[in-house]
């Protein structure tokens, strides 16, 4: 079996001053005009079918296809197949010059980068070469839609993959744009069982280079497993990340390197950040250089021009950089934010921008003032969209989510609950087999949550207990969706819609619930499946910290189809796990 790794030469493609005179449309003539239901074809401006994506003219696609188009609504339907292997195994290296166990994907970590264009779809075959885990991989953010069983959830949409097995996922790229995937199999990711993904698609501002994704990690020297149980039965604070890593590297005191990129003068380049840690979420600037965003996850934003941007886990910032300053070179810095987080390398997180003709020196360039402080940037999509908000009221569900301490065999138990329940997914009976055999009967530590209205809009309030004393924020992350933000804020939600957006709200698939506060969210229901959200902090959803979306329960196995290896795949994980060949016990979440 081999990788097929596919360059991204749309973003290459050169282009002269002629070519440049004749292309239309440009991105201001793409702006969408106005707001429209959020079902619908979104814009009357469609791309020019003669109009070709290149340097001058991001917001052009093919077909019809452009930065314009609504992809919830629509992505072009017949994109060319792109096959991926990855394979996970548990082996030595050293990212910053100390050397400890990682799980690595195809021999390293980050694994390697899945390319495919908008419209395509990726089938990936994932094998498990873990001789003591299972292992099972979410493509995050990507809607997955009406495939729920490709998901990756272990306990959810699928038993994990038994050590030696496999396992094919099959997905349509609906979205463009960046992402990541990881392992959901309890607190894998963090141990090196993450990769990169891009989409190639249209953006709202012109560039020249595509520099790929750039991700950042927080980089524990014990492994993640370790810590992971430590915390769940610890009371205090997280383990502190001995270091950080961009783009799987970075320099300590035991050696290691900075991650080099290597730019042009005169070059505006496409940057693809990516926060793939368990549990710091950093601030990103470039000495001497602002930047302008141009997407928050998958969703194409109103660009904005910056000197810094908040990144936390899960999320993704696409930034551009106007290389137009001497030639010479400069710090990328990811300082992690002490109010929400702590690193032992603090400061010192960072990587070169290197133009060609500098020396290959470390930089001596100084950096701004950095801004602190736990939140999600403030962007406006694209592709505006409005939120019924006559549907609000009789809709809107509560969740309470509360910071307990319990007990078990090893001592106190952390404990992250959702309305009352902390989740514990069986990986042998995952949610996906319930809905195979019509039966509704979840047990209450699944955290099961029912959605049954066909095509309306769902609003959730998640609403912190009050007077806990762990008050920390949360990244929250939801599954099959782009879930829009309405709102959120400090205390107690007072149920009024004063303050709350509807019209073209932040819609991305990871959103912060403030520290103590709550989080208004909205989705329709157009995806059956089975979806979970949670907190993108490893230790809190290893403790608890995640519910599941049943979402038209009726029409799922009817409207996802094939479900693929879906009963061979929980053969063999029983087989494994009942046998005698099992070392270790499932104990935290499962997720
Ligand atoms: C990884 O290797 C170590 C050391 O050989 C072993 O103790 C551990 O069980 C292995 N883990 C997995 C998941 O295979
Ligand atoms: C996975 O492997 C790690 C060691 O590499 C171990 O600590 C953990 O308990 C294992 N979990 C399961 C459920 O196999
Ligand atoms: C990060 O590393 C990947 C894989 O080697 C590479 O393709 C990409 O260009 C790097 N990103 C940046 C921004 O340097
Ligand atoms: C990644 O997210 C974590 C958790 O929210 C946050 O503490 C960290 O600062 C983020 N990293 C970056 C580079 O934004
Ligand atoms: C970045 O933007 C700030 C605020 O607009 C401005 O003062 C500064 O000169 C800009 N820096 C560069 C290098 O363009
Ligand atoms: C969560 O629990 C509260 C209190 O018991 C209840 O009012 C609410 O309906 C529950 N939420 C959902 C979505 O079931
Ligand atoms: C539903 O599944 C649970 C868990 O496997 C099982 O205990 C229960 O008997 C099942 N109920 C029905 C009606 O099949
Ligand atoms: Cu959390």
């Amino acid at each position: 079996m081999r990788t097929s790794l596919l360059a991204p030469l749309g973003c290459f493609l050169a282009f002269t001053s002629s070519v440049y005179s004749a292309i239309i449309p440009n991105v201001a003539e793409a702006e969408p005009m106005g707001l429209v239901p959020r079902q619908q074809a979104t814009s009357t401006r469609v791309a020019d079918a003669q109009c070709t994506h290149g340097p001058r003219n991001r917001a052009c696609w093919r077909n019809g296809y452009s930065i314009a188009t609504d992809f919830d609504a629509k992505s072009p339907p017949a994109g060319k197949t792109v096959e991926h292997f990855l394979e996970i195994t548990n082996i030595t290296l050293a990212p910053d010059g100390f050397r400890r166990l990682v799980m690595a994907v195809n021999g390293q970590t980050p694994g390697p980068t899945l390319y495919a264009d908008w419209g395509d779809t990726m089938i990936i075959t994932v094998k498990n070469s873990l001789q003591d885990n299972g292992t099972s991989i979410h493509w995050h953010g990507l809607r997955m839609l009406n495939s729920c069983q490709h998901d990756g959830v272990n306990g959810v949409t699928e038993c994990p993959i038994a050590p030696g097995e496999t396992k094919v996922y099959r997905f349509k790229c609906t979205q463009f744009g960046t992402s990541w995937y990881h392992s959901h199999f309890s607190a894998q990711y963090g141990d090196g069982v993450v990769g990169a993904i891009v989409i190639n698609g249209p953006a709202t501002s012109n560039y020249d280079d595509d520099m790929g994704t750039m991700t950042l990690t927080d980089w524990y020297y014990d492994t993640v497993f370790a810590l992971n149980i430590r915390a769940m039965h610890t009371v205090g604070p997280p383990p502190i990340a001995q270091n950080a890593l961009i783009n799987g590297t970075m320099k300590s005191a035991h050696g290691g390197a900075y991650h080099v990129t290597k730019v042009k003068k005169g070059r505006k380049v496409r940057i693809r950040l990516i926060n793939t840690s368990i549990d710091n979420p950093f601030h990103v600037t470039i000495d001497n250089h602002n930047f302008t965003v141009i997407t928050s996850d998958f969703v194409p934003i109103k660009s904005f021009v910056t000197n810094s941007v908040s990144i936390n886990i899960g999320q993704r910032y696409d930034i551009i950089v106007n290389c137009d300053q001497a030639v010479g070179n400069y710090w990328l810095r990811a300082d992690v934010s002490a109010q929400c987080s702590r690193n032992a390398n603090q400061g010192n997180i960072r990587s070169i921008i290197r133009y060609d003709g500098a020396p290959e020196t470390d930089p001596t360039s100084t950096g701004i003032v950095q801004s602190t402080g736990c939140y999600d940037e403030s962007v406006t999509p694209y592709v505006g969209n409005q939120v019924p908000q006559d549907q609000f009221a009789s809709a809107i569900r509560k969740i309470d989510m509360d910071f307990n301490v319990g007990a078990s065999v090893n001592g106190p138990l952390v404990q992250w609950l959702i309305n009352g329940s902390d989740i514990r997914v069986d990986w042998s009976n995952p949610t996906l087999q319930y809905v195979k055999d019509n039966n509704y009967t979840f047990e209450k530590k699944m955290n099961v949550f029912e959605i049954n209205q066909v095509n309306t809009w769902t609003f959730w309030v998640i609403q912190t207990v009050q007077g806990d004393p762990v008050n920390i924020p949360h990244p929250i992350h939801l599954h099959g969706h782009d879930f829009y933000v309405l709102g959120s804020g400090p205390g107690v939600y007072d149920g009024s819609t004063t303050g709350l957006k509807f019209s073209n709200p932040m819609r991305r698939d990871t959103a912060m619930l403030p520290a103590g506060g709550y989080l208004i969210l909205g989705f329709p229901a157009d995806n059956p499946g089975v979806w979970l959200m949670h907190c993108h902090i490893a230790f809190h959803v290893g403790g608890g910290f995640s519910l599941q979306f049943l979402e038209r329960k009726d029409e799922i196995i009817n409207t996802i189809g094939d479900l693929g290896g879906f009963s061979s795949g929980c053969d063999s994980w029983k087989k494994y796990w009942n046998g005698p060949n099992r070392v270790y016990q499932m104990d935290d979440s499962g997720l």
